[in-house]
């Protein structure tokens, strides 16, 4: 079976977007999540190769791209989802990547993680293996690592997290017939699944507001998982929840009064909102961080260290934003004035194949309209076009390829966020 447009097309879609209509009860869905450029789309082309279809999620700008490939007689169908850094729903991919999760009723996810910055990748995991067990881990870019002498324990790994970690190298092919292989064995999972526990005030508040979440939603939605998000006052999570399962939760009277006795208990224990939600941050990134010691070790020892000397100078509030500013001026600056030297080249060379066409026009004797449109007119405005516009283009778009694959870019947006919520606070005050 191929894709057709009933399995792919917006025939399948419900409502909100997440519900993929099986053609059959024996077809498996799969969430492909992970960060941004871990090599998501490279697994899920080497999947499904032209099997696949792209549109966009309903209601959203976001790429929805599905395909579908066939393992042992049963039709897979992937998602891939947008790129991610957590699941907290700050943007409109986060929101998509954690409903397709929570309510696409995916049978597993696939979360492909970047092997040359695993820690920062783990914390994806930990937080998809909150709203389910069904998690499969791909650690990809294993050559990328293997370059940097990093080395991961990957068994290890599988058993402290307690699903099944395939290594792969995605661009070439490798580790993908192990990962069909744990994603058709989903139910063979490790028996010590890792569930981050919380302080016992935070594990107290859920256990008292669980049993109401349980009642209202059943199996729909883990029940561990709404309460967590219903303390921490999520208004996205709400919205989703009554788009998708058609519960307005503020509108039942017992999930509020459960709600209000909860939050006054965190209270009195001076767990407000924001506090919870930072010691839930804090609790998953220190438990990345443990298990990271553990199954990571760096060959070149001040490889991490280096790293983060490197981050600090150019992320710093003293020195990142005048790095920032010196290094975007040279870029301007070689754009404008190195672009004069090949400019004039260029132009001296078209110029010089002007007058020989123009020459040639005389030697052939042609109305003199034509060599006029032909080369005074098309040839001349060409080559001032190709002499002034090519040089700038040919040093700049290098030049920012180059900040942009050496990670560069990314510290510009750190600085400028940093820089925008230091100028919102000092506006407001
Ligand atoms: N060396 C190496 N490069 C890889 C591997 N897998 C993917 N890449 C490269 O990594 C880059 C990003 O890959 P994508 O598949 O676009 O990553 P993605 O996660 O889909 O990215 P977003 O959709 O932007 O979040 C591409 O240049 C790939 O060729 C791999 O295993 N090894
Ligand atoms: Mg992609």
């Amino acid at each position: 079976m191929g894709l057709t447009g009933k399995s792919t097309g917006t025939g399948v879609l419900d409502q909100s977007g997440y519900i993929i209509q099986k053609e059959t009860d024996t077809d498996k869905i799969i969430a492909l999540a992970g960060n941004p450029n871990v090599g998501k789309s490279t697994v899920f082309n080497a999947l499904t190769g032209l099997n696949q279809h792209t549109g966009n999620w309903p209601g959203k700008t976001v790429t929805n791209a599905r395909g579908m490939y066939q393992f042992k007689g049963t039709n897979y169908i992937i998602v891939d989802l947008p790129g991610t850094y957590s699941l907290m729903a700050n943007s409109v991919e986060e929101e998509v990547a954690r409903d397709f999760i929570c309510f696409g009723q995916p049978d597993v996810t696939v979360i492909v993680a970047d092997a040359t910055c695993l820690e920062r990748n783990l914390n994806l995991v930990l937080q998809t293996m909150e709203i389910t067990d069904k998690v499969v881990l791909c650690v990809n870019l294993m050559d990328e690592a293997k370059k940097k002498k990093i080395s991961i324990r990957l068994d290890l790994l599988a058993s402290k997290l307690g699903i099944s970690v395939v290594g792969t190298s995605a661009r070439s092919n490798k580790g993908l017939d192990s990962l069909i292989e744990a994603v058709d064995s989903i139910d063979e999972q490790h028996s010590n699944y890792l569930r981050v526990t919380y302080s016992d005030e935070i594990e107290k508040a859920i256990s008292l507001l669980e049993p109401a979440v349980e009642n209202l939603f059943g199996s729909k939605s883990n029940k561990r998982w709404v309460s967590l998000k219903l303390l921490e006052g999520d208004t996205g999570m709400l919205e989703s929840l009554k788009n998708n399962l058609g519960f307005d939760l503020m509108q039942n009277e017992y999930i509020i009064h459960c709600l209000t006795e909860t939050k006054s208990f965190l209270g009195n224990a001076g767990i407000h909102s924001d506090k919870l939600r930072d010691l839930i941050v804090t609790k998953i990134v220190n438990t990345c961080e443990d298990i990271s010691k553990e199954v990571i070790t760096y060959e070149k020892k001040n490889y991490a260290e280096r790293d983060r000397k490197i981050d600090q100078i150019l992320t710093s509030k003293i020195t990142g934003i005048p790095i920032m500013i010196l290094l975007l001026f040279v870029v301007f600056w070689l754009t404008v004035t190195g672009a004069n030297y090949p400019s004039e080249l260029i132009a001296k060379g078209l110029f010089w194949l002007e007058e020989q066409l123009s020459a040639l026009f005389r030697i052939l004797s042609g109305p003199e309209w034509i060599s006029g449109a032909l080369v005074d007119g098309i040839y001349r405005t060409l080559a001032w076009v190709v002499s002034v516009m090519l040089p700038p283009m040919a040093i700049f778009f290098p030049l920012f390829t180059l900040l942009e694959d050496s990670g560069y870019l990314p510290r510009i947006a750190f600085n400028m966020d940093n820089f925008s919520t230091c100028a919102v606070r000092c506006t407001i005050n």
